[in-house]
C-alpha cells in the first residue's frame, strides 16, 4: 500500500526557537482514516476544514500534523505539543517531538533528519538517531533525537501516514 508522505520542517537550531513547521503531503490526496476523522470530530471541526491537508485555525500546523504529534488543530495555542530543539548536558544538539504510543497501529512513521545548509536542502536522516523517549500520558511519548554537527545544524521532523 503506497504511503503518504508529510514533511514537517523545524529550524532545530540557529539561535532562535522556531516558530512555525512545514508540513505536505506527497504521492496523491488523503482520505482521511477512520481514527484521524474520530479525531478531528473531538475538535468539532468539519467539512473540507477536517481534511489532513487543511489548517481552519491557521497557525500554519495542518491537521495531519496536528494529529501526528497531539496539538490542537482548533486552536492556535498548541500547549507545547510542536517540536523543539534544546541543547544537550554535553553542549550538542537535541531535537525533541510528541510521538503516538500508537503510532504503529495508526499507520504513523516518525523520521528525523537534519541538514546543515538549508540553501542546499539535503535533508537526510545521517548524522541523527533517537537517545531516548518517556511517556507523557496515555497517548503520547516525548522522544529525544541527538543530532550530529555544530552551531549551524537544523532538524525537522518527517511524518508518514501509511494506511
Ligand atoms: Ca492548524
Amino acid at each position: 500500500m503506497a504511503g503518504k508522505r508529510i514533511d514537517a520542517g523545524l529550524p532545530a537550531w540557529s539561535g532562535a526557537m522556531p516558530t512555525l513547521a512545514n508540513l505536505r503531503w506527497e504521492g496523491g490526496n488523503y482520505t482521511a482514516g477512520e481514527e484521524f476523522a474520530r479525531w478531528m470530530a473531538q475538535f468539532k471541526v468539519r467539512g473540507t476544514n477536517a481534511s489532513a491537508t487543511a489548517d481552519p485555525e491557521g497557525d500554519m500546523q495542518l491537521n495531519g500534523y496536528e494529529y501526528a504529534v497531539g496539538s490542537n488543530p482548533a486552536s492556535v495555542n498548541n500547549g507545547g505539543a510542536l517540536p523543539y530543539p534544546r541543547r544537550s548536558p554535553d553542549g550538542g544538539m537535541e531535537y525533541v517531538y510528541r510521538r503516538r504510543l500508537d503510532a504503529g497501529r495508526r499507520g504513523l512513521v516518525y523520521t528525523v533528519e537534519r541538514d546543515t545548509n538549508l540553501l542546499a536542502s539535503a535533508w537526510s536522516t545521517n548524522g541523527t538517531g533517537e537517545v531516548g523517549s518517556s511517556i507523557i500520558d496515555a497517548e503520547f511519548e516525548s522522544v529525544t533525537n541527538r543530532l550530529a554537527g555544530g552551531d549551524v545544524t537544523f532538524g525537522r521532523l518527517d511524518i508518514t501516514l501509511t494506511h
